[in-house]
């Protein structure tokens, strides 16, 4: 059997959805005054690994359905999702970031007031796009009903908004490991997690199906971010496009509750676990594996 090439399926992948992101800004600024369209485009399509529309549309693939413009759509919504995000996140109130993928954040260009109103526009395309587009692919008014709403639990505050929060409020204090791992499945795992979900459901893939996805998705969500710690403490801005900034911030993470070494092992432990949650349910998908292992190895 020939290994799964990554690199040139991450290429062909992240260019389709760089193409639904395109769509997706295109109406926006469409529909918007011409400043707050500039900004959402600096926060949309600024570069960034589009690691969660990949996992996306590489489960839904994995569920036995093909891939069409749609499914990119469908995996995009993810991605407005976490633009917003990170457009917010680096903003004076929250983390004060000054770099973001090699560039200025979007407040340092676009001023902090337009970045607040072009962030908050996301959340709403965001859910409309996960509908429409899990209508475009067939799905019956429930079903995309069920895409949209497992995308905006993922985001809100039992997902990504209350992780961030606990975030915020967690700053200058030292974490335990239970009060770290609730923060991060919230904060990073959560969107991670729905964009297999999101794949599974639109694929209307059985429940176990969906089911090992999901556990796929909470392994690789957890290990994203331990990874995120350990480049965090160990790279330097030029590699990663932004800032390290935990040590900054007085923040707990993996690598302060850990070290080093065993954060790397909690990582690839959590690595194992997605695996084999797709080889239990019997889901044959090289690229999830590959993709798995990528989420550890990464270099940003
Ligand atoms: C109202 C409290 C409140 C929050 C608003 C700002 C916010 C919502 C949430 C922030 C969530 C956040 C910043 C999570 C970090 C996730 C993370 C690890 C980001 C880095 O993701 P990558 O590596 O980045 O995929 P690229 O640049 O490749 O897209």
């Amino acid at each position: 059997m020939t290994a799964f090439e990554l690199a040139p399926y991450l290429t062909a992948q992240g260019a389709e959805v760089e193409q639904a992101l395109e769509r997706a800004v295109v109406v926006m600024e469409a529909a918007l005054a011409d400043d707050v369209g500039a900004a959402i485009r600096h926060g949309v399509m600024s570069g960034g690994k589009r690691v969660r529309p990949v996992l996306c549309v590489t489960a839904y693939r994995a569920c036995g359905a093909d891939a069409s413009p749609a499914a990119y759509d469908l995996a995009a919504s993810l991605e407005l999702i976490h633009a917003y995000s990170l457009m917010h996140d680096d903003l004076p109130c929250m983390d004060d970031a000054e770099l973001r993928r090699g560039r200025p954040t979007t407040h340092k260009v676009h001023g902090e007031e337009l970045t607040a109103r072009a962030g908050a526009v996301l959340i709403p395309a965001a859910a409309l796009q996960a509908y429409r587009a899990a209508s475009a692919l067939g799905c019956g008014p429930d079903v995309a009903k069920r895409v949209a709403s497992r995308l905006m639990e993922a985001s809100g505050a039992g997902g990504m908004v209350g992780g961030q929060w606990l975030d915020l409020m967690g700053e200058g204090q030292a974490l335990g490991a239970e009060d770290l791992d609730g923060l991060h499945r919230r904060k990073t795992g959560a969107l991670l997690k729905a964009s297999l979900e999101l794949g599974a459901l639109a694929a209307e893939a059985p429940g176990p199906v969906v089911e090992a996805l999901s556990t796929y998705g909470r392994a690789i969500g957890l290990a994203f971010q331990i990874a995120d710690d350990i480049l965090d403490a160990t790279s330097s801005a030029e590699t990663l496009g932004k800032n390290p900034s935990d040590a900054e911030l007085d923040k707990s993470t993996y690598v302060s509750l850990y070290g080093l070494d065993e954060a790397r092992m909690r990582a690839s432990e959590q690595v194992d676990t997605a695996i084999a949650a797709l080889a239990e349910a019997g889901i044959q998908a090289p690229a999830l594996v590959a993709l798995a292992g990528y989420i550890v190895e990464r270099e940003n």
